[in-house]
């Protein structure tokens, strides 16, 4: 399923719009001579333009429109203002375009050979006028969307687990257990945010288990503007939250720090939070709901299985299931 940006169009920077568009009604010029020639340059030149410009602009899917997941991630990567600017501007510009092609067609229908190349140059300086006050909208546009694009593959209508807990607790290793035990795919980092997930499937449901290194391993008031951001997105999107817990020490936090960052997760999640003692093979010296170890293998799928009760997920069955 691709995500709401994932199939954004390349943006093309002002130069090269300008380029293609002089270039594309050079060659409808040289199909015709005299009059014609004119005439079918400025209405090329007008409509590369305007269409290339306008296409930018309809590429974007409406932020209002989003899932909020995706609203609040894009917001953590992007100003999401500037790009509402930009787009705004790009639009204008594709206006101005269509107008002056009108203007200079009109121009020219009164015009002789002479005459009609007189304006049709006019008409060029104008158009790459235009598309020059908007280089930096464009460019502004084309960064936005390479940092978008990157967004991961997460699914907001597919059921998430999120996994979080103080760095070395076992996060990771939940995760690639799990999702090999499944045969599914194995997780994938998701650099900016440093999110990524893997996939089990459960009674015909896909559910999405997400890695969160960086972002709920260490306390709220430690993260910066972005990774807060990203947090909130992730609220929006978890349906369960396993929060791993090491009392070994191992980890290199102590109980009482990892107990209170548990307290703050469970503060920012509005949805079932299970504390999961991992490790177990080392130490079971903590109040848990469960205790497991990933090396020994040792209640791994009973955690996976608790929190997927937890989600409570029902599937709208196309039939039933009789
Ligand atoms: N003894 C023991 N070590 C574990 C267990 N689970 C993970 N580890 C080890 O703990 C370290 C940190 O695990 P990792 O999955 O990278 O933690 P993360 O930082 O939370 O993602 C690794 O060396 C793992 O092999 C476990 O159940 N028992
Ligand atoms: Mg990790």
């Amino acid at each position: 399923m691709p995500t709401a940006f994932e199939d954004l169009p390349t943006t093309p920077e002002a130069d090269e719009l300008v380029d293609a568009a002089f270039s594309r009604a050079a060659r409808a010029g040289r199909a015709k001579t005299g009059w014609d020639a004119q005439e079918s340059m400025v209405r090329t030149a007008g409509n590369v333009v305007s269409d290339n410009l306008e296409n930018v602009v309809t590429a974007w899917p409406d932020f209002d429109a989003l899932d909020p997941f995706y609203s609040e991630l894009a917001a953590a990567l992007v100003d999401v203002d500037a790009v509402r600017q930009s787009l705004s501007s790009v639009g204008w510009a594709a206006g101005q375009a269509d107008d002056i092609r009108s203007e200079y067609l009109g121009k020219i229908n009164d015009a002789d050979a002479d005459l009609a190349r007189k304006h049709r140059k006019q008409a060029f300086a104008r158009l790459s006028d235009v598309v020059d006050e908007v280089a930096d909208d464009l460019a502004l546009l084309a960064e936005a969307r390479e940092d978008l694009r990157t967004l991961p593959d997460l699914d907001p209508d597919e059921p998430a687990i999120v996994v979080a807990g103080y760095p070395n607790v076992g996060k990771s290793s939940f995760v690639n257990a799990v999702t090999r035990a499944h045969n599914e795919t194995a997780s994938y980092p998701f650099t900016t945010t440093g999110l990524a997930v893997g996939h089990v499937e459960h009674r015909h449901v896909r559910y999405q288990i997400v890695d969160t290194p960086g972002l709920l391993d260490r306390p709220p008031e430690e993260r910066n503007e972005v990774e807060s951001q990203a947090v909130s997105a992730l609220t929006h999107l978890a349906d369960c939250v396993l929060f791993l817990v090491d009392a070994s020490g191992a980890c290199g936090y102590p109980l009482d720090l990892q107990s209170s960052l548990r307290d703050a997760v469970a503060a920012e999640f509005d949805v079932p939070l299970l504390t999961v003692c991992n490790k177990a093979d080392r130490s079971r010296d903590v109040e848990a709901d469960h205790y497991m170890s990933i090396t020994e293998d040792d209640d791994v799928e009973g955690v996976l299985q608790a929190a997927i009760e937890a989600v409570g997920y029902e599937p709208d069955l196309p039939f039933d299931e009789g």
